[in-house]
């Protein structure tokens, strides 16, 4: 008997969908749409685990909607600029677009050697012309809406090198280049108006039903809606006044400074030493460590008329509330630190109101932090007395109708800093010139082109600043000379509407589409059901939130919400190993747990997530060439549902090798006992079935609709392959004497095969050609149980006191043992037994009986 060859009928099986053309998906407005998609990869050079467990879920989800009859579409793409193709032609001299698109190359074999159900009709490369293209598009409607605008803003900046850096350019604090010192420098940047939909973003979290929870909190987190109070506290011996917020009013007696931000308008008034405001300035944002200045002016607290010194201090920001603050050491943690680092008095007014806990509280010289929690206000004239939660109310009031200040409402949220000093990204379309100021690209010009011909040193700063072709334009208005602008887009950009363009089928147009009523982007939108990484719980999800909007404002969509269900899969984790003289070792270097370089002893460790630099990966490239791509995805659905996280296991992975094997050996054993058998009725059929055959077929109806639900049901793929591989099981030991016998097995082979189909398509389809069937198993339905035949079997169970029969229950066949115990103590008659008695002990006898004992 022909052996189970993996590698052979997956290459067969991959030619042949490719061949066909059956990953292909059309617009059609007459089928049930279902659009599946996985986060698209950055091509970093190989995929690696985590890719691979994300693609087979997502897989798993197209190819099961597609056998429900919906049409699926299913695309992948290339999320193709970024900083590590620069620092790759930095280091080695390779362009980055050839870096790129050689990664890419590769990374596609990958991911058709797994056998995935892409159409790449619809690939998206975003470092493409066609593709930034519409980013430098949507850029210009944008800044037409005023929502991109360019503003003065900090940066990393590293002295030495005398160059901009990323966030991720920065390590401690130190360039990664040169190891100075990094600093922050103000420079123009471009940015986009997300705070316009604020609101909208916050109250369209409701919406998110079928997003995790966590993912839904941390979105409203960050943007941060807070109700508070702006206040003016005037400067004395000044007409200028300095407006704070706050979202404690309920303190405003405890306040004894304040303070601004660096970039405060009133800062450069206020200090008279300009290079110290300078090295405040080049310290903005850095909460650890806080600094202050003092101005050496003071301020007036507009309630108690005290006189307040003004400080200048790098954690207060510019970019929020008002840039200003009232500072109330007593009760804010960040204010007491700064207090007792510049020696400033610290005012306690409100006491907790348990006394066990007013102690401490007292006085101010005994306070070892802040108090932040609720209480009574103290020291605060009228107030006193009040609890602070009604003082908020009421000291807010109070100032508005004095005219001090006004109640008002804040977002954390920060518009959205798309500038990069970068070269591998999407130019923003912007011209520059001395006459008309600044000028955006007419549309007809675009795209504007990222010029090849660059140099990489990596000193200076990006390869467009020294790029004659690139820089020189003449003025769209004018027609004189200009300069283009240099700086780069944010790659989060281009991953804020891929999903739409997908829709569009490689001919992105956006332009055509506004107001188009008759759009793919109509049919396709929303996304039925994101897949990825929680690591994009916040940025990449908002700014696509975003992008949704502002596109549907531009008449493009009908929707706001990009993503309907969002699953984010857990990490794939392996243990770790480390020798005492070579640190961590990969799996191949531990023999017999030692190590295979020194002898030494290997140390088993933490089972963490796979990461090159712990060593504890595994290549998928390898497992492939071991068990085939069907082994490989199924291992990774069964081991784990797939919002956990995952722990790899070699014996894990024989174990679905296995289970193959012998769904490969019962297939081919009985395919060719053609049975002249013919059912026209299974109800009429199981009166004559020996009892074992009924069980089988009962089985396999259980099992169609146990799989099915647990795929319905959060996409459970571990519980069902387990139910699958429960009827294999079945299947294997059952011994067919009659042609009904057989026609009953080979109905349970045809219905595995089909359920096996999403999970390990390439052994499904050629175990479906095996069995006689003509056309691929993906055009063949998902299928059906039938209700009386997937019922549960009941059993009459005995139950017993004390090995005394006194009641008999009927229960389902596969209840647990746990599950019968449950349901005995349950059972009236025997609860009434068993009132005031102990008991001892439980014995259940499986499918048989339960026997109670008491004292
Ligand atoms: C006085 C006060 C007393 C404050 C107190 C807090 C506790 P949330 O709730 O996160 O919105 N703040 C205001 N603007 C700021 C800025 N630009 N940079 C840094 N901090 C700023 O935070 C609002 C609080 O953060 C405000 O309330 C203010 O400090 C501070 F016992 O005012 B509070
Ligand atoms: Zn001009």
């Amino acid at each position: 008997q022909e052996k189970y060859n993996p590698q052979e009928i997956e290459l067969k099986w991959q030619k042949y969908w490719a061949e066909k053309n059956i990953h292909k998906t059309e617009t059609d407005a007459s089928k049930k749409k279902f659009y599946c998609l996985e986060m698209f990869p950055y091509p970093s050079g190989k995929i690696h685990m985590g890719h691979v467990r994300n693609y087979a879920i997502g897989d798993v989800i197209a190819r099961y909607k597609k056998m429900k009859g919906f049409n699926v579409l299913h695309p992948m793409g290339w999320d193709a600029f970024g900083l590590p193709a620069e620092n790759a032609a930095i280091k080695h001299g390779v362009h980055p677009a050839k870096w790129t698109y050689e990664n890419i190359g590769y990374m596609k074999k990958q991911l058709n050697r797994m056998g995935l159900s892409y159409d790449w009709q619809r690939e998206i490369t975003t470092c493409s012309p066609e593709y930034y293209k519409w980013n430098q598009w949507l850029f210009l409607k944008l800044y037409e809406k005023g929502l991109a605008y360019k503003k003065a803003s900090f940066v990393n900046w590293c002295p030495s090198c005398v160059t901009v850096l990323a966030n991720e350019q920065v390590i401690d604090g130190k360039c990664w280049r040169c190891d100075s010192e990094v600093i922050q420098k103000e420079l123009e940047q471009w940015f986009f108006k997300i705070t316009h939909y604020a609101e909208e973003l916050l109250q369209g979290c409701d919406e998110l039903k079928g997003w995790p929870e966590r993912v839904v909190a941390m979105q409203k987190n960050w943007i941060g809606k807070s109700e508070g109070v702006e206040i003016d506290f005037p400067i004395d011996e000044s007409d200028e006044k300095i407006r704070i917020y706050t979202t404690r009013p309920d303190t405003i007696f405890g306040v004894t400074y304040m303070c601004l931000a660096p970039g405060h308008p009133l800062s450069e008034s206020l200090v008279k030493d300009k290079d110290k405001l300078e090295a405040i300035k080049a310290k903005y944002g850095k909460m650890e460590h806080k600094e202050g200045l003092f101005t050496g002016h003071y301020a007036i607290n507009p309630i108690t008329n005290e006189k307040i010194p003004i400080y200048i201090a790098n954690f207060v920001l510019m970019e929020y509330g008002t840039g200003a603050i009232m500072s109330v050491p007593a009760h804010d943690q960040r204010d007491f630190e700064f207090a007792k680092k510049y020696g400033l008095p610290i005012k306690v007014v409100i006491m907790p109101e348990e006394p066990s806990a007013v102690n401490s509280q007292q006085s101010a010289e005994l306070l070892k932090e802040a108090f932040e929690g609720e209480g009574v206000l103290v020291n605060s004239g009228r107030f006193s007395g009040f609890k602070n939660a009604d003082a908020k109310k009421a000291i807010a009031k109070y100032i508005e109708d004095k005219r001090l200040g006004k109640r008002t409402i804040n977002y954390k949220l920060r518009d959205w800093g798309i500038s990069r000093q970068r070269y591998w990204g999407t130019p923003i379309p912007i011209i520059y010139c001395d006459r008309c100021g600044t000028v955006p690209v007419p549309e007809k010009d675009l795209p504007i082109i990222l010029p090849e011909n660059v140099k990489f040193t990596g000193k200076g700063g990006s390869p467009l600043l020294e790029s004659e072709e690139f820089l020189k334009v003449k003025c769209p208005r004018c027609g004189g000379d200009a300069k283009r602008e240099t700086d780069t887009m944010d790659t989060f950009v281009d991953s804020s509407w891929y999903f739409v363009a997908y829709c569009l089928n490689n001919s992105i147009n956006l332009k055509s589409q506004i107001s188009n009523l008759k759009s793919p982007l109509s049919y396709w939108m929303p996304v039925d059901q994101y897949i990825g990484g929680i690591e994009h719980a916040v940025l990449h999800l908002l700014y696509s939130r975003f992008f949704t909007r502002a596109m549907r404002d531009l008449g493009l969509l009908h929707i706001s919400e990009p993503f309907t269900n969002l699953l984010t899969q857990g990490m794939v984790c392996k243990e770790t190993w480390r020798c005492p003289e070579h640190d961590y070792l990969f799996p191949e270097e531990v023999k017999d747990g030692k190590c295979i370089h020194c002898g030494m002893d290997a140390e088993k460790g933490r089972v963490e997530k796979m990461s090159k630099s712990k060593k504890n990966v595994i290549d998928p490239d390898a497992l492939i060439a071991r068990y085939g791509a069907d082994t490989m995805r199924l291992f990774s659905l069964f081991a784990a549902p797939p919002e956990r996280d995952l722990e790899w296991s070699d014996k894990g992975v024989e174990g679905a090798y296995r289970f193959l094997n012998k769904i490969w050996g019962i297939t081919k054993k009985f395919k060719i006992q053609t049975s002249e058998f013919k059912v026209q009725d299974i109800l009429d059929l199981t009166s004559k079935l020996q009892p074992s055959s009924l069980n089988l077929l009962r089985k396999t109806h259980q099992t169609i609709k146990k799989v099915t639900d647990d795929i319905e049901k959060d996409y459970h793929f571990n519980t069902a392959i387990a139910a699958l591989m429960e009827l294999v099981n079945d299947m294997s030991s059952f011994i067919p004497q009659t042609d009904e016998d057989t026609y009953i097995l080979r109905t349970a082979i045809k219905n595995s095969l089909l359920m096996l189909a999403p999970f390990a398509p390439h052994i499904a389809e050629e175990l479906w050609e095996a069995i006689g069937e003509k056309n691929s198993i993906f055009e063949h339905q998902w299928p059906e149980w039938d209700k009386e035949l997937a019922k549960e079997e009941e059993i009459e169970l005995v139950v017993q006191v004390n090995g005394k029969l006194r009641a008999k229950i009927f229960v389902s066949a596969g209840l647990s043992d746990d599950d019968a115990k449950q349901r005995a103590l349950q059972e009236q008659k025997i609860k009434e037994l068993l009132k005031g008695r102990q008991i001892k002990k439980v014995v259940v006898v499986k499918g048989k009986l339960v026997n109670i004992v008491v004292s």
